[in-house]
């Protein structure tokens, strides 16, 4: 099985943890002379960089959390001089006000080389075609992809997001052999290409979709549509952007690339670590990064990882699908509802339903209301109106009993739902602005 760096790939884990401790303390060294916030923190805590000296004293460390980039903003948090600093990329988040992240040039090789790890992993070469059509700019995911591409030697088609009819015609003109971009993207693109009649043009073989959660009926929608594999890719702007952890070709979770992240898992209410397989918040701490490097920081994606080897022959440790974020959690009429189960539920139902859906949730007499629109396909809105009725009491009920509360589903016209060319917006929540 090819491997970018076999010897790295395949590091028995005792001598990994053994190159996560000299990191972890290297890191700590430098970020308690470079920079403020964590050092207040240490001192906070009565800690002192020597008191760190493997990955068995991580625990002892103070947390980040996404507040203290908006805190920080733009650069407070850097560790290097500026004058180091070769990129910054950003993301503007739910809140609105953007956080920046900074690179030097040894941390956007360390990128490229997490990227490159993947491809090579799903069986990616220069003979490969990659249509990069995560959004380029201030967003990680198009110039994440786009470098790592070309650092196997892989042509890389820079189409950016957008423009589905020129995705389509492009895909089909330059022989695209793999497509990168979400994965609610890449089921509006398998869409289109159906009704443009396309299908068969088309010389993919592979896609490459993350930035947003998605599920295993997603995915065997996705494949089905663009008779694709399709891959997942699990990042974030703060500890890199796409490929802090990915699929390898056994799809059996995301291979974290432990050299260069180290992976917790804790109960979001007290902090406390969880053991491997439990579910829980994700926390990374960065040990290569330089220009901004984070000490376990809080990511919000809940999931678990898992210890058990990969039958790949890789070491390092695999992450679950995240199946949401804590703060993506709806909590209606006081029960934990995530998107995600929402859309599980209404991909099994199949029957002319599309996974395109909105959750709409309101407060009306201080009860909060809780609809659903969900497209039908346009056969489905061609047949009978009983049909359409049906398949609503269908879905209510199963969404009851998945969820444990009822919610008024709404099937609606075909093409009636905004697309969106990145990360989907599948949550309208009214309670909050008022
Ligand atoms: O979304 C980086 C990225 C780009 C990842 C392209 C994969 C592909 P942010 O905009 O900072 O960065 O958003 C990060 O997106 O904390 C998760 O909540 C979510 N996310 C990213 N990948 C996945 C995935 C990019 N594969 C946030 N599954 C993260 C589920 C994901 N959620």
């Amino acid at each position: 099985m090819a491997m970018w760096q076999k010897e790295i790939e395949t590091m028995p884990r005792e001598e990994l943890k053994k190159l996560q401790s000299e990191r972890l303390v290297w890191q700590v060294n430098r970020m308690y002379r470079n920079v403020e916030l964590f050092r207040r923190r240490m001192d906070e805590k009565g800690l002192k960089p020597d008191d760190i000296k493997s990955v068995d004293d991580l625990s002892k460390l103070p947390f980040s959390y996404k507040q203290d980039l908006r805190d920080y903003y733009p650069y407070g948090l850097f560790a290097v001089p500026t004058d180091d600093i070769v990129r910054v990329h950003a993301s503007s988040g739910t809140t609105g006000k953007k956080i920046v992240v900074g690179y030097t040039k040894n941390d956007i090789k360390n990128w490229d080389t997490c990227i490159a790890r993947m491809l090579t992993a799903i069986g990616l070469t220069n003979k490969d075609f990659i249509q990069v059509a995560f959004g380029y700019g201030l967003f990680t995911g198009g110039f994440g992809l786009h470098n790592g591409a070309e650092t196997i030697g892989a042509t890389v088609i820079p189409i950016s997001s957008g423009n589905t009819h020129n995705q389509i015609q492009t895909m089909v003109d330059f022989k695209s052999t793999v497509l990168c971009c979400t994965p609610s993207y890449a089921m509006y693109l398998g869409e289109a290409v159906e009704e443009a009649g396309m299908t068969d043009n088309l010389c993919l073989k592979a896609g490459i979709f993350g930035a947003e959660p998605w599920t295993e009926d997603m995915r065997r929608a996705i494949e089905e549509k663009l008779r694709i594999k399709a891959y997942d890719i699990y990042g974030l702007s703060e500890i890199m952007g796409p490929g802090v952890a990915c699929e390898c070709s056994e799809q059996a979770g995301m291979h974290v690339w432990e050299d260069m992240f180290i992976p917790e898992i804790i109960d979001p209410e007290t902090e406390e670590v969880l053991p491997y397989g439990e579910q829980g918040e994700l926390v990374f701490t960065t040990i290569t990064k330089e220009g901004f490097p984070l000490i376990r920081y809080r990511t919000r994606d809940m999931c678990s990882l898992i210890a058990e080897p990969c039958k790949c022959g890789r070491t390092h440790i695999r992450m679950k699908k995240p199946c949401g974020r804590s703060d993506d959690m709806l909590i209606i009429r006081g029960v934990n509802v995530f998107p995600s189960q929402i859309e599980e539920v209404l991909l099994q139902t199949g029957g002319g339903i599309t996974p395109n859906y909105q959750i709409i949730v309101d407060r009306v007499n201080n009860t909060d209301t809780f609809d659903i629109n969900v497209e039908m396909s346009e056969s489905l809105f061609a047949d009978d109106v009983r049909s359409v009725e049906n398949l609503e009491k269908t879905i209510t009920a199963k969404l009851r009993e998945v969820l444990g509360i009822g919610a008024k589903i709404h099937l609606v016209n075909p093409k009636s739902i905004e697309r969106s060319e990145g990360k989907a917006k599948r949550v309208i929540d009214k309670r909050n602005i008022k």
